[in-house]
C-alpha cells in the first residue's frame, strides 16, 4: 500500500483512516508513538512490559482496518452468520498469532530490534487468555481462528471471566491452586462496548395475562436483573484477510450502589447487589468432564446464553423486517450443553417478546440451533434439579415442560413409544430427584447434533442418545475435531515450518493438506537428518525450561515421552506412571541390558475437588523425585512433572516430543486434540483405539502409529462382566511389583499410605482397565525402545506423521460444519 495524501475525510465527513504501512520503519515509528502517547514512556525509560503494550497497540491498529472491512463485507453480502456459543475459549497468548497471521512477524522483529528489544522476549510477558479448561475450550479457540481463516463470518460468544483457569503450583509434590489474574494490567486486545448491553433476569414469577379478544400470554417478572456488557476481541485469520469477533459478556449491577442503604449508613449492604451481579462472571469453573451443579454455574450459563441471543436478535432486526427468517441468516452452534438453556430462551424471546405462535417459534428455533456433544462420561452430563431451575428460570422451565409434552406426544402417537421409551427420551429425568436433562434439551432443540470423532459419534448413537437417535435417525452426524496449523505448526515450530518450506515451497501454509508433499522425503536421508535436527533443537529448548523451572537435568538425546492434558482417571496417567515404575525396577534389576534412555514428561491440572486426580499428580511427583535421584538409573530414566500446563507451555512441549501418549481407556476420550498437535509436529503416537486416534491410524498408516490395548467394545464387555484387577495383578509380576512399590511407601516415606486407595481400586474393580491394558502397553513401549535405536526408521515414521496429518486441521473441520450444518461461508450453495 502507498501512503495517501488525500483529505482525511471521506464523502460522508467520516474520518478515513490512512492505510497502515507494514515496513519496519513505519512500525518502529508507530510503536514508539504508542509508547510515548498511549503509555507515557520514552524508549529510554520503557520497561519490557511497556514495549509489549506499545507493540500490541501498534499491531491492533492494523487489525482494525481489516476488522471494519470484514464487518462491512458481511453486512453487504447479507450472507448467513455463524454464532458459536461457548462457555469456554482457551485462547492463550494473542500477539504472536496476530502478527503471524498478518504477515508481520519479521517487520515487527526488525522494528523492535532497532531499540534493542527482542520480540521473543516481550511475547513471553503476555498473559495467557485462559478462559477454558481443556480440549473443549481450546477447540473453540482453534475454531475461531479457522473460521476467520476460511472465510466463515463467525461470531464467538462467551464469558469474560475475571479469573481464568487457575494457576497450578506443586508444593511437596501436591497440586496447589492459585487464582489467575490475566486482567490485572488491563487487556489491550478488548474493546468494551457499552452500547451492546442487555438486561438479564433471574427468579420472580410468571403470570398469565388475559386481555379481552386476545390469546392469553405469559409474562415473566424477574425478581433480579443484571446487566450483560459486551467486550469484543478481534480474531485475525490467516493472511489477515478476515477478522472475526469474539464477544465476551461481563456482568454488572443495574444499580452500582443502592443509595437508600448507603444513605442510611449500610455501606456494605449498599454494595450487595453489585457484588452478586459481578460474581456471575468472576471465575471460570475449573472442572472439565464433571458437572459443577451449583446455582452460580446455572446463572453463568443462562446469563451468557440470554445476552448472546438478545444480541443476535437485535442485529437481525437491524437488517431484517422480522424474525421469521432468522434461521436463514444465523446458525447458532451450541458448544456442549453449557448454552443449552438457549433453546428455551430463544423460544421465550420469540413468543413472549416478539409475539410468535408456538409452532412457528419451534420451527425457527430448531432450524437455528445445532449442538456438539464432547463427552459421554455420565458424570459430565449436565442435569439440573427442577426446583433450582424453576426458582431461577421459571418461564424457561414452563417452556421446557411444553417442549417435552410435544416431543412425548410425537413419540407416543406417531411412533408408538411405550412408557419406558418415553422415559428414556424425556427432557425430565424422573429417576433421581427430578432433573432437567440438558443433553436432551439441546438435542431436540437442534436440527443437527454432532460428535467429535467417528468412534465417539457411533457411541453417541448407541449410548447417551440411543433413544432420541431412534426417534430422529437423521439428526446425529460426525465432525472430527481439528487443530489450527498456524498456532500449532507455524508459530510453535518455526524450525520445522522453515524446513518444510525449503523442501516443498510455501503452498502448504495456505492449504495444510499440501504438507503431504513431504511424505516421500521420509526416504531421503538428508531430509530425515534435518528433520531430526529440528526436533533436537526443540527438545533442547524444552530441556532448558525443565532445567530452569525444576532444577532437573534431562538429556535431549533420550526419548521424550510426553503425556500432557487434564489429569483424569480415564486418561490414565496412572498407567503411564506404573509403567515408569516397572521400567525403573527392570533397569535396577538388569543394569547390564541395553536400555534406551527415556524422559517421561507429564503436565496437566486436576479439578480442585477431584481427589483421585490430585493423588495421581502427587504420585507422578513423588516417583520423579525418587527415580531422578537414584544413581542406579543414571540418565536412563527420568520422570518430570512440569507445573502449570497451559497453552503457552503446550506450544513449547508439542514440538519437542518424540512420543505422544494417548492412552485413554477405549471409548472414553471423545476425540483428543493434543494427539493431533503432537503428530503434526512429528511425534509418534502410542495410543488406544479411542477418539480421533482411530482416524489418525487411518491417515498415518498402521506402521506409523503404535496402537495397543482393549477396544471400546471389549472395555464395555469387561465392565458388564464386573472385571477386577486382582487376577491380572497376580499373574503379572512386573505390575505387581510396581504396585507393591507404591503401596510400600517407597515413593512417599513421609506418608506411606498416601496412595493406598489408588492401588486398592485396581485390585477391586480396575474400572479404567489399567491392569487389563498394562502388558500390552509395556510391550509396545519396549518395541518403541528398540525402534528409537534405529534412528533412520524412527525419523522416517516421524516424517510420515507430519506429512499425513494435514486432514486434522481445524480448517477442514470448519469447512465440514459450514457445508453440512451451518450452510454458511464461502462454499455455501447458491
Ligand atoms: C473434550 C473431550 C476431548 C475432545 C474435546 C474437544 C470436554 C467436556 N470434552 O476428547 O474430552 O477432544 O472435548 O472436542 O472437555
Amino acid at each position: 500500500p502507498v501512503q495517501t495524501h488525500e483529505a482525511p475525510l471521506n464523502g460522508n465527513g467520516v474520518l478515513k483512516p490512512e492505510p497502515r504501512l507494514n515496513d519496519p520503519d513505519t512500525l518502529a515509528r508507530q510503536i514508539v508513538e504508542k509508547l510515548t502517547y498511549s503509555i507515557g514512556k520514552n524508549p529510554a525509560s520503557a520497561r519490557k512490559y511497556d514495549w509489549l503494550r506499545a507493540t500490541t497497540l501498534a499491531v491492533r491498529d492494523r487489525i482494525m482496518d481489516h476488522w471494519f472491512e470484514s464487518a462491512d463485507r458481511f453486512a453487504e453480502e447479507g450472507g448467513k452468520r455463524v454464532c458459536y456459543l461457548s462457555m469456554e475459549f482457551l485462547i492463550g497468548r494473542m500477539l504472536r498469532d496476530a502478527i503471524n497471521n498478518l504477515g508481520l512477524t519479521e517487520p515487527v522483529r526488525e522494528a523492535l530490534s532497532r531499540y534493542g528489544v527482542e520480540l521473543d522476549m516481550i511475547e513471553l510477558l503476555e498473559p495467557d487468555a485462559a478462559l477454558g479448561n481443556g480440549g473443549l475450550g481450546r477447540l473453540a479457540a482453534c475454531f475461531m481462528e479457522s473460521m476467520a481463516s476460511t472465510g466463515v463470518p463467525g461470531y464467538g460468544y462467551g464469558i469474560r471471566y475475571v479469573h481464568g483457569f487457575f494457576r497450578q503450583e506443586i508444593a511437596d509434590g501436591a497440586q496447589v491452586e492459585l487464582p489467575e489474574t490475566w486482567l490485572v494490567h488491563g487487556n489491550p486486545w478488548e474493546f468494551e462496548r457499552r452500547n451492546a448491553s442487555y438486561e438479564i433476569g433471574f427468579g420472580g414469577k410468571v403470570s398469565t395475562i388475559q386481555e379481552p379478544g386476545r390469546p392469553s400470554r405469559q409474562v415473566w417478572r424477574p425478581a433480579e436483573r443484571v446487566l450483560a456488557v459486551a467486550y469484543d476481541t478481534p480474531m485475525v485469520g490467516w493472511r489477515g484477510r478476515q477478522v472475526n469477533t469474539l464477544r465476551l459478556w461481563s456482568a454488572q449491577a443495574l444499580d452500582p450502589i443502592l443509595l437508600d442503604a448507603f444513605n442510611s449508613g449500610d455501606h456494605i449492604g449498599a454494595l450487595v447487589e453489585s457484588n452478586k451481579a459481578e460474581a456471575i462472571t468472576r471465575v471460570l469453573y475449573p472442572a472439565d468432564s464433571h458437572q459443577a451443579g451449583q446455582e452460580l454455574r446455572l446463572r453463568q450459563e443462562y446469563f451468557f446464553s440470554s445476552a448472546s441471543l438478545q444480541d443476535i436478535i437485535r442485529r437481525h432486526l437491524e437488517e431484517n423486517d422480522n424474525l421469521s427468517n432468522l434461521a436463514d441468516k444465523v446458525a447458532i452452534q451450541l458448544n456442549d450443553t453449557h448454552p443449552a438453556v438457549s433453546v428455551a430462551e430463544l423460544m421465550r424471546l420469540l413468543i413472549d417478546v416478539h409475539g410468535f405462535e408456538w409452532d412457528e417459534a419451534w420451527k425457527i428455533t430448531r432450524a437455528t440451533f445445532s449442538y456438539t456433544n464432547h463427552t459421554l462420561l455420565p458424570e459430565a452430563l449436565e442435569h439440573w434439579p427442577i426446583h433450582l431451575f424453576e426458582r431461577l428460570l421459571p418461564r424457561q422451565m414452563q417452556i421446557i415442560y411444553a417442549i417435552n409434552t410435544g416431543i412425548i406426544r410425537e413419540a407416543a402417537q406417531e411412533h408408538g413409544y411405550d412408557d419406558g421409551q418415553v422415559a428414556a427420551i424425556s427432557l425430565i429425568d424422573e429417576g433421581n430427584g427430578r432433573r432437567v436433562r440438558m443433553g436432551q434439551l439441546a438435542f431436540v432443540g437442534s436440527h443437527a447434533v454432532n460428535g467429535v470423532s467417528a468412534l465417539h459419534t457411533d457411541l453417541m448413537k448407541q449410548t447417551v442418545f440411543r433413544d432420541l437417535h431412534a426417534l430422529y435417525p437423521d439428526r446425529i452426524q460426525n465432525k472430527t475435531n481439528g487443530v489450527t496449523p498456524r498456532r500449532w505448526l507455524m508459530e510453535a515450530n518455526p524450525g520445522l515450518t522453515g524446513l518444510i518450506t525449503e523442501a516443498i515451497g510455501p503452498g502448504f501454509l495456505d492449504d495444510i493438506e499440501k504438507i503431504i508433499e513431504i511424505d516421500h522425503l521420509a526416504d531421503d536421508a538428508g531430509f530425515r537428518e534435518r528433520f531430526a535436527a529440528v526436533k533436537r533443537q526443540n527438545k533442547e529448548r524444552l530441556a532448558n525450561i525443565i532445567g530452569e523451572r525444576m532444577a532437573t537435568s534431562v538429556d535431549p538425546g533420550a526419548i521424550f515421552d510426553i503425556q500432557v492434558k487434564r489429569i483424569h482417571e480415564y486418561k490414565r496417567q496412572f498407567l503411564n506412571i506404573i509403567e515408569a515404575i516397572a521400567l525403573y525396577d527392570q533397569i535396577r534389576s538388569h543394569p547390564e541390558r541395553d536400555w534406551t534412555p527415556r524422559v517421561k514428561i507429564f503436565a496437566g491440572k486436576a479439578a480442585p475437588s477431584y481427589v483421585q486426580a490430585k493423588e495421581i499428580i502427587h504420585l507422578a511427583n513423588d516417583v520423579g523425585r525418587v527415580i531422578n535421584a537414584d544413581p542406579a538409573v543414571r540418565d536412563l530414566l527420568k520422570v518430570v512433572f512440569i507445573p502449570n500446563y497451559n497453552v503457552s507451555l503446550a506450544e513449547i512441549i508439542m514440538p519437542a516430543a518424540d512420543l505422544s501418549e494417548q492412552i485413554s481407556t477405549a471409548g472414553l476420550e471423545a476425540s483428543g486434540t493434543g494427539n493431533m498437535k503432537f503428530a503434526l509436529n512429528g511425534a509418534l503416537t502410542i495410543g488406544t483405539l479411542d477418539g480421533a486416534n482411530v482416524e489418525m491410524l487411518e491417515h498415518v498408516g498402521e506402521d506409523n502409529i503404535f496402537i495397543f490395548g482393549l477396544t471400546a467394545s471389549e472395555v464395555a464387555q469387561r465392565r458388564r462382566e464386573a472385571h477386577s484387577g486382582r487376577s491380572i495383578i497376580d499373574n503379572e509380576p512386573m505390575l505387581r511389583e510396581a504396585l507393591d512399590a507404591i503401596s510400600s511407601g517407597l515413593f512417599c516415606p513421609d506418608s506411606p499410605s498416601r496412595f493406598h486407595s489408588l492401588v486398592s481400586n485396581l485390585y477391586n474393580n480396575d474400572w479404567w482397565m489399567i491392569c487389563a491394558d498394562f502388558r500390552a502397553y509395556w510391550d509396545t513401549q519396549r518395541a518403541l525402545d528398540g525402534l528409537y535405536t534405529q534412528q533412520d526408521e524412527w525419523q522416517a515414521k516421524a516424517v510420515h506423521n507430519t506429512a499425513r496429518m494435514g486432514w486434522f486441521s481445524s480448517d477442514r473441520s470448519i469447512r465440514e460444519y459450514a457445508r453440512d450444518i451451518w450452510k454458511a461461508g464461502p462454499d455455501r450453495e447458491g
